[in-house]
């Protein structure tokens, strides 16, 4: 234990305490200073003069000493394989599938039956949406949750979720789920035995002075961010029903590292934090993304690496490039928060590349979105359950000539079927009055035209552009996501229209249930789901054979001289993948130079993941209607 006598003497006393429970051994007395000032470091400076920080502090050591303890051989070698492979979220290998455990398969013991499914698929990461305990209907999909040591009873049980990680664990998955750290239903215990986990206030005077300068999530259903509730006003920056945490107070911090080292012990793989940048306040301020949340996340980080070190963190932060970047560890952060986030950006340009039939937006934001920091990684995506918020910013507008608030605009048409001429078959979410924007709802085939495809003409522009999207996404670097459904073409369902509990939020209309015929038809080339399921299981394979796209490697969004074409460069290590693509449904010609230029040749090193061939005129490749080529060397 040659580790223990090394330590500094302050670390000495509080690992004695937590030692008294995972005594002997030594891979924890390791991490445990290694990780020390790491957890400390934050948690003091946000709580150290706090008088309920000693207790706090003592009883958070207890329970990461007690994860740890208790944690089995088969994720102790877990733990020990990722210490050496940090890498293993960001290979070429990774593909993820995101899918609502009712809507996919029944409970948690119908998704172990469909494992096969998603191996065929070439699926290595399965985010499961919210699963513990919620409150009844309305729940937000989950995102209200009554009891973080529990499974959904409509779910299953603890014991169906161990099982269910084993499994994966065995199939070589890992699984994803969220946890919902800003807020918990109006119904949780802790409403009552603890009011002071909340952030309540007994007239408007406080929430007047910090709605001056909030934005309102849901607008149109639920306005404000505070709720009165018997005799004061509670903040609630979702629904009414969804309180938020008071994180000022360190009990807040230790129950909710608890909820999250409790499902390490169960197995899971990666943690969602939902709604990360809302957990600290700040009076003038839009009360997201304050720098204690980074305290808080590196803090949550640090005891789970002394914990159970294989469990990797993933931040849902839909907010703007400059904000998001600091959610995978920037400054003196760096290497100590999330491994992964959601790159919305791409996903917003995807759509917008799509709709506007350029890139130029595209290429232009992407260059200029800072890097991301070593050891981290992007979470790609082109839809989830959420709605589309058209995040365009003035700046990304104007590098471009284009006026931000007017495309933002177009967009919302665009996808709500209302533009001349438009593909689309979307919804508008929470239109704001007051700017006349909307964010959009909609499958990811019902908006790329499947659902108004008149034609088989029309029909395979739809599949295309579905699997193009797809294509930036899974060349681009970080990890892909298809979002369940999207792999057969499921269109809008309105059948959530007839739920009281969900008509009001219509991001439902893009949650369908599986269906599991149209899965039947996925080996029939002749069918929607056979072409994109093809589709998909060839990009999936392309990527797998790409060593650039490794996470080490970098992404460089080029210029092609087509305005309708885009180009994306991945090198590692001396290998390099260039993709040129077309986002529009008429051929484009691109110069050879630009493939030359790089390094590329025409013949020999091309894959053509649409299952199209290259063809060559003069000195230009020209690309068939949302055809993409990917050129190796
Ligand atoms: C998340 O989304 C979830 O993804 C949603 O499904 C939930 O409704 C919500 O939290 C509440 O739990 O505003 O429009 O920057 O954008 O947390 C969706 C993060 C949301 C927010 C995000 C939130």
């Amino acid at each position: 234990m040659q580790n223990v006598h090394a330590m500094r003497p302050e670390v000495r006393a509080d690992y004695d305490a937590a030692l008294a429970v995972a005594v002997g051994d030594v891979a924890f007395a390791v991490r445990f200073e290694r990780f020390f000032t790491e957890l400390r470091d934050p948690l003091f400076a946000l709580y150290g003069t706090d008088p309920r920080f000693a207790d706090a502090w003592e009883r958070l050591l207890r329970s990461i000493a007690a994860t740890a303890a208790s944690r089995p051989d088969e994720l102790r070698a877990l733990d020990h394989e990722r210490e050496i492979t940090p890498d293993w979220l960001q290979r070429e290998q990774a593909v993820g599938y995101v899918t609502y455990v009712d809507r996919f398969a029944g409970d948690l013991a119908g998704v172990r039956e469909k494992l096969p499914y998603l191996r065929e698929l070439g699926i290595t990461y399965l985010h499961l949406m919210p699963l513990l305990h919620a409150r009844p209907a309305p729940n937000d999909g989950g995102y209200a949750v009554v009891d973080y040591g529990a499974v959904d009873p409509s779910l299953g049980t603890l014991d169906d979720l161990r099982a269910l990680a084993g499994d994966l664990r065995e199939a070589g998955m890992a699984l994803c789920v969220d946890v919902v750290l800003n807020h918990t239903a109006a119904e949780h215990p802790w409403t009552v035995s603890h009011p002071d986990y909340y952030r309540s206030f007994p007239d408007r005077e406080r929430p007047d002075a910090f709605e001056r300068t909030l934005p309102d999530v849901f607008p149109d259903t639920a306005p404000g961010s505070f709720t009165w509730v018997a005799d004061r006003w509670v903040w609630t920056t979702f629904n009414a029903y969804q309180w938020d945490l008071d994180y000022t107070n360190p009990d807040v911090f230790v129950a909710m590292a608890g909820a999250m080292l409790d499902l390490a012990a169960v197995g899971i793989d990666v943690l969602r934090l939902d709604a990360a940048p809302f957990l600290w306040k700040r009076v003038g301020t839009n009360c997201q993304n304050q720098p204690e949340v980074h305290e808080l996340l590196q803090a949550f980080r640090a005891a789970m690496r002394i914990a159970a070190p294989a469990v990797a963190f993933k931040a849902e932060a839909i907010v703007a490039p400059r904000d998001l970047v600091p959610y995978l560890g920037t400054g003196r952060h760096e290497g100590k928060e999330c491994d992964l986030a959601y790159h919305n950006v791409l996903m917003v340009l995807l759509w917008s590349a799509l709709a506007s039939g350029r890139v130029g937006l595209m290429t232009s934001t992407l260059r200029a979105m800072p890097p991301v920091p070593p050891g981290a990684g992007w979470l790609t995506y082109v839809r989830c359950h959420d709605d589309i918020g058209w995040a365009i910013t003035p700046e990304d507008g104007a590098r471009v000539g284009d006026d931000a608030y007017l495309h933002r605009r177009f967009l919302a048409d665009f996808y709500a079927g209302d533009f001349p001429g438009t593909f689309a078959r979307g919804v508008r979410f929470q239109p704001d009055p007051r700017t006349g924007e909307a964010r959009t709802s909609g499958t990811c085939a019902s908006l790329a035209g499947l659902e108004s495809a008149p034609d088989d003409v029309a029909v395979d522009l739809a599949v295309r552009r579905v699997l193009l999207l797809h294509a930036v996404a899974f060349a681009h670097g970080g990890l892909p996501l298809i979002y369940m459904g999207d792999e057969l073409g499921l269109l809008n369902d309105t059948s959530y229209l007839e739920d009281p509990h969900k008509r009001d939020d219509n991001r439902w209309l893009h949650r369908p249930a599986m269906d599991w015929e149209a899965a039947g038809r996925r080996h029939d080339p002749a069918t929607v789901e056979g072409r994109l399921w093809a589709g998909l299981r060839r990009l999936i394979t392309a990527r797998r054979g790409t060593r650039a796209i490794h996470v080490q490697g970098v992404t460089e969004p080029l210029w092609t001289g087509n305005d309708h074409v885009f180009g994306l460069c991945r090198e590692q290590a001396g290998e390099a993948l260039l993709v040129i693509a077309n986002f529009t449904a008429d051929p484009q010609a691109v110069s050879l130079d630009v493939v030359r230029s790089r390094g590329f040749t025409l013949t020999g090193e091309v894959t053509e993941p649409d299952g199209r061939g290259v063809e060559a005129y003069h000195d230009f490749v020209v690309l068939a209607p949302y055809q993409h080529l990917w050129f190796h060397r």
